[in-house]
């Protein structure tokens, strides 16, 4: 049995992630923030019994900004795998907090990639990494469609912080002999979504709004074009690139991007609703910087890794849409109970 250690298990990626490395027979560490809610609901159709006498899903509490607990972790678990996926990762918010975005996304992988250095000595064998790179390294684009050659020109705090990541995890490749690889995702989405982030935010709100418990949709720049996959898939390439024989950088992207506000058409047109009737446009969504269109070119993932996106944007737009649907059917059952459900008006930057 392998053994998987995961930062950022609570997230998107890592509840997806940790889904297939359980189905495939490993056993599966992941470090939890502690948080003064619960923040462990995308896992929780993972738990085990807790009479199992050794379930195969293990959480720790700990962070990335906390080198030495995270060293310890690694020593004591000696997991064959490591997948860096914590992060700061919204890129709004980045402006708002560059030292915190920057603590967790560039020193925090310093922090683990040290930690994986000491902890291949102390077992005396390999571990394989996995870094969270992004296609906000490219930012600013310098060329159409990006591949891993593309040079960088990141355009926020959160894309400079993972520009420092990814040459850190690179430098730990070549200095050190490590088995590290580079996974320099686009944008992957799932109805496990961030409700921040733009494609999930339109699926929640459509939802609502064909179920009448709310009436508009604030949005920002629809002219940014995206190349957007479902995350099931992206994690899957993660994993892919530690099976292979020598360590490398990815791109997994679908090679098709639309626009923002293609995104919300294909929603508001699930729901049979014209978009333009409940969207409005709310400057405070606007960011310093914009990346106005990333295009990934995921050839190199096609061929070495044998990887394929099997989603289509118009097919993940619909699979999130019934999703958000169905939790805005039980919010309706509750408000037609009589419950109050401002919690579950949420804020969003
Ligand atoms: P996500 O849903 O925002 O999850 C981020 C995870 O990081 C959460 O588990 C979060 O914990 C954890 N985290 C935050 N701060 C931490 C800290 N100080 N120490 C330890 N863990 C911390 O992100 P995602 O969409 O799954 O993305 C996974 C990774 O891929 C991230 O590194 C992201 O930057 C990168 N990425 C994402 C995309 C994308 O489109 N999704 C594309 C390219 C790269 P809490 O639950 O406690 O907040
Ligand atoms: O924005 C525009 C916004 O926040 C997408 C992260 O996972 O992918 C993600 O970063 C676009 C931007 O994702 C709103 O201006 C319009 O152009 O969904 P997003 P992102 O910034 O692309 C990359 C690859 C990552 O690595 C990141 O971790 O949509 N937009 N109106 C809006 N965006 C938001 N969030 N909210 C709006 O109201």
């Amino acid at each position: 049995m392998k053994t998987a250690f995961i930062t950022g298990i609570t997230g998107q990626d890592g509840s997806y992630l940790t889904e297939q490395l359980l189905a495939k027979g490993y056993e599966v560490h992941g470090v939890v923030r502690r948080a003064s809610t619960f923040n462990t609901d995308r896992l929780e159709h993972l738990y085990q019994d807790p009479h199992q006498p050794n379930p195969p899903l293990k959480l720790h509490y700990g962070d990335l900004t906390d080198g030495s607990r995270l060293a310890g972790l690694i020593r004591s678990i000696q997991p064959d795998e490591v997948y860096n996926l914590g992060a700061q990762s919204h890129v709004r918010v980045s402006f708002d907090q560059p030292i915190d975005t920057a603590n967790i996304v560039a020193l925090g992988t310093s922090n683990l990639l040290e930690a994986v250095r000491d902890g291949q000595q102390s077992a005396g064998k390999q571990i394989r990494y996995y870094q969270a790179c992004s296609s906000e390294m490219f930012g600013k684009v310098q060329e159409v469609p990006q591949t891993e050659r593309t040079p960088f020109y990141p355009r926020s705090p959160y894309g400079c912080a993972k520009v420092f990541g990814h040459w850190l995890t690179i430098n730990y490749r070549e200095s050190y002999d490590m088995f590290a690889c580079c996974g320099i995702l686009f944008n992957h989405e799932s109805p496990r979504r961030g409700e921040t982030f733009v494609t999930r935010k339109i699926t929640r709100a459509a939802g609502r709004i064909k179920l009448g418990l709310q009436e508009k949709l604030y949005l920002g720049n629809l002219d940014a074009q995206r190349d957007w996959g479902f995350a099931g898939d992206y994690v899957d390439a993660m994993w892919r690139m530690l099976q292979q024989d020598e360590p490398d950088n990815y791109v997994v992207a679908t090679g098709k991007m639309i626009p923002v506000r293609r995104f919300c058409e294909l929603v508001f047109e699930f729901h049979g609703l014209d978009p333009e009737q409940y969207i409005e446009i709310d400057p405070r969504y606007f960011r310093p910087t914009e990346v106005d269109e990333l295009l990934g070119d995921p050839t190199l993932a096609k061929q070495k890794l044998g990887w394929e996106p099997t989603t289509t944007v118009e097919q993940l737009a619909v699979m999130m849409a019934e999703h958000d649907l169905e939790l805005a059917k039980q919010e309706r059952t509750l408000v037609d109970a009589g419950h109050d459900v401002s919690s579950l008006n949420r804020h969003d930057q």
